[in-house]
């Protein structure tokens, strides 16, 4: 059997790994995930804020409720964990339903 002079050089045999080390653990990267906070304030209505927490966050009134409370109580909660992408449009379409309803309540986000 002749090599074949275009893959194989005289000093490999078939096998030959050419120095390449083959991975045998996966490195699973998993994105980076973004807390989306509320924080309180004297003067958005609580009403208005458990309606924005079951708009954007799917939650139900009774959840929605109890985490307005938190806030309330707190002065800040976390109110999701999101992709980056997820959480930049959430904090977006909060501050901006808040705005055009000329409330001062904030949303933001930080890096989990
Ligand atoms: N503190 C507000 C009030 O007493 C209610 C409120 C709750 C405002 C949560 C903002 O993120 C907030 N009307």
């Amino acid at each position: 059997m002749i090599a074949n002079p275009i893959t194989m050089s005289d000093k490999e045999s078939p096998d030959d790994d050419n120095g390449v080390i083959l991975e045998t653990r996966k490195k699973t990267q998993r994105p980076p995930l973004y807390k989306v906070l509320l924080l309180n304030d004297d003067y958005t209505p609580m009403e208005f804020v458990v309606h924005v927490l079951e708009r954007f966050f799917g939650m139900n009134h009774a959840q929605s409720f109890e985490l307005m409370l938190t806030v309330h109580k707190k002065g800040l909660a976390v109110v999701g964990v999101f992709s980056f992408e997820v959480a930049e449009t959430k904090v977006a379409q909060v501050m901006d339903f808040a705005r055009r309803h000329q409330h001062p309540l904030q949303c933001t986000m930080e890096k989990e």
